[in-house]
């Protein structure tokens, strides 16, 4: 059989304050290297007022919008860039429902999380937002090509 690689892509994948302080960076990147995904990049960064009005500018009109870029400011971010078929779709699955109250048991904020503001990560939603939270996260070089040796069924 065949192995087409047409529909690999890359998500951004961030674990926010909340999940980094609660010790849950490694059972998030666990999920995603366990369902086959490749980690391409990885930092640790508290992102500025800045940096997090950009990255959320879509959301500037919520009236939740100042609580959660003062949360996503308040510690560490774990930024990723995570690489596989049907990246984004996929990744948004392992992620679970935005509002952990319907978010399903075995997802990560269903696991993890019972606060749609504390909702421990974030995930692009679609190829366009991730090419540009990539790029707004992301240094180009600080974006790693490599290939997982002999099993070409993991990407
Ligand atoms: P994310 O960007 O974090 O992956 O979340 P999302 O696309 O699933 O959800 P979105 O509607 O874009 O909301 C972004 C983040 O804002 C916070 N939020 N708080 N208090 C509230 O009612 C409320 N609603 C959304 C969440 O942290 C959500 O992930």
């Amino acid at each position: 059989h065949q192995f087409t690689m047409s529909s690999s892509e890359q998500t951004f994948i961030a674990i926010k304050p909340d999940g980094v302080q609660r010790g849950l960076i490694g059972p998030i990147i666990s999920r995603f290297e366990s369902r086959g995904f490749k980690l391409v990049a990885i930092k640790l960064t508290v992102p500025t007022k800045e940096h997090l009005e950009k990255h959320y500018e879509d959301l500037s009109s919520k009236p939740f919008f100042p609580g959660l870029i003062a949360y996503m400011g308040s510690g560490p971010v774990c930024a990723m860039v995570w690489e596989g078929r049907d990246a984004v779709k996929t990744g948004r699955v392992l992620l679970g429902a935005t509002n952990p109250a319907a978010s399903a048991p075995g997802t990560i904020r269903g696991d993890y999380a019972i606060d749609v503001g504390r909702n421990v990560c974030h995930g692009s939603d679609a190829v366009e937002s991730a090419k540009k939270e990539i790029a707004l996260w992301f240094k180009p070089e600080e974006v790693q090509s490599w290939k997982a040796a002999q099993f070409d069924w993991i990407y």
